[in-house]
């Protein structure tokens, strides 16, 4: 906040009234890809006169809906919103004009946007406008929401999580690589949140063979319309072309023939994910992929997330690691910080950050 001359201090309330805007962000957590989930909440003498959140790429932002149904004159009024209203026109009008043009006399911002186009300048205009602008309110909680679209915005790199279904003894599918199921129904319908939160679903050629996986957004469970979640793009790692081999091709059909899916055959995965934000705008990747695949994100260091549903059960010796990678020596080893822990149905749900 160095640049920014003029920001306020918060005030005890604003984490209230934050926390609340956050709320309003999350209903458009399944649908706003690639646009970021965004809330706010419109407050005047104590009293909560609007909200609104945004909720899918091409509509209006949470500022103009929150503006829109505020049931009093918002003249004077505090607007609490999860991200820097922004300043530019995209497919929509600038949100810090409509503030501006509203009459709130003070905005309440969770966090900046590094969206180049805005990064500051949203709360630039409205401190010429002479509104009062705190930022920083529970920034944390409200970057939680958009891990990717902050990420891909800073770094152009996707945020990217990985899944693995594993037995009690780290084991993934058995060596004749069958593997269905190893976790439950529930871990199963758990996942369907996690792939609707992502842009693209990366796999292996060895797992469309196999499994011949849908690898797409189903569940009527979301807490929004299945039809509202866009579908992410499936990209199948297929180094050695085995995809486009005669013996194959009928298998796979149905992936092949889907123009959300894309082929990948280079062996560089950086090269990928890059490409994956630069051309396709896409800012939260999903590996859903076996050992092998898997192993090769974590041996690149290209993993921020790994999702690990461990079943109540053992495989066995024969059966195939939950990873497949190379590591010489202790000192070499990879660690994670283990960030949640929680039970889906007869499974355990582990959450952990790369280190
Ligand atoms: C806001 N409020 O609710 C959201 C914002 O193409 P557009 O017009 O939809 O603009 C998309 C960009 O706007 C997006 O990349 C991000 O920088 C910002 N998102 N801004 O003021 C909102 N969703
Ligand atoms: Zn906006």
């Amino acid at each position: 906040l160095d640049h920014i001359e003029g920001v306020e201090a918060a005030k005890t309330e604003d984490f209230y009234y934050m926390n609340l805007a956050i709320e309003e962000a999350k209903k458009g957590l399944y649908t706003t890809r690639p646009n970021p989930a965004v809330g706010c909440i419109i407050v005047k003498n104590d009293l909560i006169i609007g909200s609104g959140f945004h909720p899918k790429a091409g509509e209006p932002h949470a500022e103009v809906f929150s503006l829109r149904n505020s049931t009093q004159s918002v003249a004077e009024a505090t607007a609490y919103v999860t991200l820097e209203p922004c300043s530019h026109t995209g497919k929509t009008p600038p949100c810090a004009e409509a503030l501006i043009q509203s009459g709130v006399s003070r905005v309440v911002i969770a966090g900046l946007d590094p969206n180049p186009k805005v990064a500051g300048r949203g709360v630039n205009m409205l401190l010429e406008a002479g509104i009062k602008v705190t930022v920083g309110v529970c920034t944390e909680q409200a970057e939680q929401l958009n891990l990717g679209f902050l990420k891909s915005m800073r770094y152009k790199m996707p945020y990217v999580r990985l899944k693995i279904a594993s037995s009690l003894d780290g084991r993934t599918a058995m060596a004749s690589g069958e593997s269905k199921w190893i976790t439950g129904p529930a871990a199963r319908e758990d996942v369907q949140k996690v792939r609707a939160l992502s842009g693209a679903i990366i796999t292996g050629s060895q797992t469309v063979i196999e499994d011949d996986p849908s690898l797409n957004v189903r569940s009527t469970q979301l807490g929004v319309e299945a039809e509202q979640v866009p579908q992410p793009k499936v990209v199948v790692l297929d180094r050695r072309k085995r995809l486009s081999q005669e013996g194959t091709a009928k298998k796979i059909y149905k992936v092949l023939q889907n123009d959300q899916t894309l082929l990948w055959s280079d062996s560089d995965l950086e090269a990928l994910l890059r490409a994956l934000v630069v051309e396709h705008d896409i800012h939260d990747v999903l590996i859903e992929a076996g050992s092998r695949v898997s192993g090769s994100f974590i041996t690149a260091g290209l993993v921020d997330e790994l999702i690990v549903y461990q079943a109540p059960c053992v495989l066995g010796n024969s059966a195939q690691p939950m990873l497949s990678l190379d590591i010489e020596n202790l000192s070499c080893q990879r660690r994670f910080q283990l960030m949640d822990c929680s039970r889906v149905g007869t499974d355990l749900k582990l959450v952990y950050k790369a280190i």
